[in-house]
C-alpha cells in the first residue's frame, strides 16, 4: 500500500459523510505528514486536512490530542456568537469509534480537521500588513487561553524551548559527530559557542508561565484570502505551558525576513525593521493588555534568542545526520542553520533600535 492508498483508507475511518474523491499530500511542515482530502456528498464538495502525527517526536499522542481538544473547545466557546467563528478555530473530526484519532494497521496515528476555506498559510512573509495580522492573531490566541480551566496542559515535548538544554544537546552532537559533518560546520559551531551566554536570558527574567503555542512560525497561521486578515492559528501540537515570549520570538524569527528558512543567499536574510514594527504593533494590539512589564521589556531579545535556539536545533540535526527535520536535499539543515545565525547577527545590529521602539510603544 503506498502513502496515498494508506491515507485514503485512513480517512474513511473518520465521521465524514459522502464519497472520497481525492487525497493528496499538502503543505510544507517539517514534522507531520499532511494530506488534503476531498469528499462529495449530495453534489457538494468538502475538504479535510488529514494528518499522521509524527510519533517519533510526539511520544504521548493521546495527551497531545487531549490538549488540542481542550484548547479548541475553549476557543470555540470564546468565539461563540462571533462572526466567521467556524473559520477562526480548528475543528476536529472524530473517528468513527468516537475517538479523537485513529490508529491504522501499521500503527500510524492519524487525525482529521475540517479544512478552513478561503484562507492560506505563507512560507515567507510578503508584507508588513501580513506580519501585523499574524502577530495580532497569535496574541489573541494567547489571550483567549489565559483563563483555560485547570488542570495544567500536558507538556507534549518537555523542555521544548529550554535553550540551555538545546545547547547541551548541541554540544553532545558536536562531541559525537556521528555523521562526520562537524568539519563542514566549523564556522557555525564556533558561532554557537561564541554566543552561548545568551541561552538563559528568558529563563532568568522572572517571566510568568502561560499557555503558549510554541511554534508560531509564519506558516502556522492562516490569513484570509479576501481581506488579508489573520484568521486562524493552526498546528496546535506544541500548545502547552510556556513563555509568551517564545511565541513572539518565533514570530520575529519567521516573519521579519522575506527569505525562506533554507535560503542559500544569506544577503536576503536580514531582520527588516518595518516587519518587526508591524509584528510588535500587531502583538501588542491583542496581547498588550495582559503582558507584564518584564515580558514587554524582553520582546526584542526574544527574537534573537529563538533564532539562535532554532539555529542550534538545525545544526544539531545536521550533525546528527538529519534525524528530526524533513530534508529534501543534502546540507539543507546546515543551510537552515546559517539563515538563523545570519538573522541573529542582523538582530544584534538593530537591537538598540528595536528596544527603542518597544519603549516608545509600551511607555507611551
Ligand atoms: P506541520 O506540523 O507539519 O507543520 P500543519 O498542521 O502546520 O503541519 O499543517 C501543514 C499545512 O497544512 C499548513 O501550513 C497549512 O497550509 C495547511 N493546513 C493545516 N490545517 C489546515 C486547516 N484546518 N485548513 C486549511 N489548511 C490547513
Ligand atoms: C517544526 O511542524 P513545523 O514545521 O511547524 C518544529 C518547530 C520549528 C520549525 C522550524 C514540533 O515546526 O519547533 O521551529 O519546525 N516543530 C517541532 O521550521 O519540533
Ligand atoms: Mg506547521
Amino acid at each position: 500500500m503506498n502513502e496515498q492508498q494508506r491515507s485514503a483508507a485512513v480517512v474513511r475511518q473518520f465521521q465524514i459523510d459522502g464519497e472520497l474523491s481525492s487525497i493528496a499530500a499538502y503543505g510544507s511542515g517539517h514534522i507531520n505528514d499532511t494530506y488534503c482530502a476531498v469528499f462529495h456528498s449530495s453534489g457538494l464538495a468538502a475538504r479535510y486536512i488529514v494528518q499522521r502525527i509524527n510519533t517519533a517526536i510526539f511520544k504521548h499522542p493521546a495527551a497531545l490530542m487531549e490538549n488540542i481538544q481542550r484548547v479548541t473547545s475553549h476557543l470555540a466557546a470564546k468565539l461563540s456568537g462571533e462572526p466567521d467563528r467556524a473559520r477562526r478555530v480548528l475543528t476536529m473530526i472524530p473517528a468513527r469509534d468516537g475517538r479523537a484519532f485513529h490508529v491504522d494497521v501499521e500503527g500510524g496515528l492519524w487525525r482529521v480537521y475540517r479544512f478552513i476555506e478561503g484562507a492560506r498559510a505563507y512560507d515567507a512573509v510578503e508584507s508588513a500588513q501580513q506580519a501585523f495580522q499574524a502577530a495580532r492573531v497569535f496574541g489573541e490566541f494567547q489571550k483567549m487561553l489565559v483563563d483555560l480551566p485547570a488542570p495544567r496542559l500536558h507538556d507534549t515535548i518537555p523542555n521544548f524551548h529550554s535553550t540551555p538544554r538545546r545547547f547541551a544537546t548541541f554540544e553532545q552532537a558536536v562531541t559525537a559527530d556521528g555523521s562526520n559533518r562537524a568539519v563542514d560546520a566549523r564556522a557555525e559551531i564556533e558561532f554557537a559557542f561564541a554566543r552561548q551566554a545568551m541561552v538563559s536570558v528568558l529563563l532568568e527574567a522572572n517571566l510568568p508561565e502561560r499557555i503558549t503555542h510554541n511554534d508560531t512560525k509564519f506558516n502556522n497561521v492562516l490569513l484570509d484570502d479576501a481581506t488579508g486578515a489573520g484568521l486562524c492559528v493552526i498546528d496546535l501540537d506544541t500548545v502547552m505551558p510556556g513563555l509568551a515570549l517564545y511565541d513572539f520570538g518565533d514570530m520575529v524569527r519567521t516573519a521579519t525576513s522575506a527569505a525562506m528558512e533554507d535560503e542559500r543567499d544569506l544577503s536576503r536574510m536580514t531582520m527588516q525593521f518595518p516587519m518587526f514594527e508591524a509584528l510588535l504593533r500587531g502583538y501588542l494590539s491583542s496581547a498588550g493588555s495582559f503582558l507584564t512589564k518584564e515580558e514587554k521589556a524582553h520582546l526584542a531579545i526574544a527574537g534573537k534568542l529563538i533564532a539562535f535556539e532554532q539555529g542550534i536545533r538545525f545544526l544539531t540535526d545536521y550533525l546528527a545526520g538529519d534525524a528530526y527535520y524533513k530534508v529534501h536535499r543534502n546540507g539543507q539543515n546546515l543551510d537552515r542553520c546559517r539563515t538563523q545565525f545570519k538573522l541573529v547577527v542582523s538582530i544584534e545590529q538593530q537591537e538598540e533600535r528595536m528596544n527603542g521602539l518597544i519603549s516608545e510603544l509600551v511607555d507611551g
